[in-house]
């Protein structure tokens, strides 16, 4: 991978910026609520995300921060078209997967804020977190390393007849690891009940996706490398994303094998919080920003009639959710220093006396 130092742009055409994709799901059948409830999900991820990049302007978050500004759609998208009894493996750009799942926001913040309450235990920065109870994988950050892992989920699924489905993501600069490719070809010979949701964003850190592969074509690649069937959609456009989703999780889920998506978009921010994107050109940014998804979905929900008291509800409810929810982490108790050896693995100093 190229750092922003050598990172150059290459010419963009509209194609590659996924702008002619067409549809490939009829959205039309989306409900209403099922609208309200992707704005809802995408609203809070983002209203999360600022309060949490405050919280690290403050000092107060170890480690870095990674917001999926301008992907929230696809993580709601995905969140709400798994069942109950699927599992999924989101990354760090997928929040809203996670609220969707029915992970609280006090839960979120005790994980940003390293409480001993949160599901590491203030072990892990804000980052290798999951939630068991709500079907969630932890996450790995070795790219590429979730698609093996959750194709043995729906490996163990389709071995005990059960009618599940596990879900994984990872982004173009995911697409170049070598656990993606043994991961789809093992899930293509299994013919396992597994999706995968490739958020093709444009760049792996400031890695262009023309420097990261020859062929940017990723679902057609997946179509014709692996035979899987991988349908490409406007991850700016929540409930296209959320059609093509749930079509691909009820085609693995009726033994039709794995599935594919790719979403594209683009963060609307840096790699993380220290990255001030640089190397995204101006023209680039600002037509992204102009597709904001919360911003799509708001004004097809206008069309739709949704009124506008409703709309502000929907807005004051996520602010008071995170208001309440970081409050509550913020009384949650630190870990104690003297159980900081306690669940994780130590490698013994040869000489080294422990006193
Ligand atoms: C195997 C591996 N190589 C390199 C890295 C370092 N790294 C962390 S994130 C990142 C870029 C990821 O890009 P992409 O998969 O497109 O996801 P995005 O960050 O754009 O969401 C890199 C290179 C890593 N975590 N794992």
């Amino acid at each position: 991978m190229a750092d922003e130092t050598t990172a150059t742009e290459p010419a963009r055409t509209p194609e590659a910026r996924g702008e002619n994709a067409p549809p490939c799901v009829d959205a039309t059948a989306v409900s209403r609520a099922t609208r309200l409830e992707l704005l809802r999900l995408c609203l809070l991820q983002r209203a999360i995300e600022d309060r949490t990049m405050n919280l690290y302007r403050q000092g107060r978050i170890s480690g870095s921060y990674y917001t999926g500004r301008g992907q929230e759609a696809v993580g709601a998208a995905a969140g709400l078209a798994l069942g109950p009894d699927d599992v999924v493996a989101p990354l760090n750009r997928e929040l809203a997967c996670h609220l969707a799942r029915g992970v609280e926001v006090a839960h979120v913040f005790r994980i940003f804020l390293g409480r001993e309450t949160g599901p590491t235990r203030g072990r892990d920065g804000n980052m290798h977190f999951g939630v068991p109870e709500c079907g969630i994988f932890p996450l790995v950050s070795m790219l590429g390393d979730l698609c093996p892992v959750t194709v043995g989920a729906a490996l163990a699924f389709k071995r005990r007849n059960e009618a599940r489905v596990a879900l994984t993501f990872w982004g173009d600069g995911g697409m170049c690891t070598g656990d993606v490719h043994e991961g789809l070809n093992l899930a293509g010979v299994l013919h396992v009940p597994a999706v995968f949701v490739i958020q093709n964003n444009h760049y792996a850190y400031s890695t262009p996706t023309e420097r990261e592969m020859v062929n940017t074509d990723i679902a057609s690649r997946i179509t014709g490398g692996w035979s899987i069937p991988c349908e490409r959609v406007d991850g700016t456009d929540a409930l296209a994303t959320y059609a093509c989703v749930s079509a691909a999780v009820e085609r693995a889920r009726a033994d039709e094998g794995p599935q594919a998506v790719e979403a594209v978009s683009l963060r609307i921010h840096g790699h993380a919080a220290h990255d001030d994107a640089r190397y995204v050109p101006a023209e680039l940014r600002a037509d992204y920003e102009a597709r904001d998804p919360i911003l799509r979905l708001t004004e097809r929900l206008r069309l739709d009639g949704v009124d506008e008291d409703t709309l502000q509800d929907l807005t004051e409810g996520v602010t008071n959710a995170v208001a309440e929810g970081l409050a509550e982490a913020e009384s949650a108790p630190d870990p104690d220093p003297a159980t900081l050896e306690d669940g994780v693995y130590a490698m013994p100093v040869q000489g080294a006396e422990r006193t």
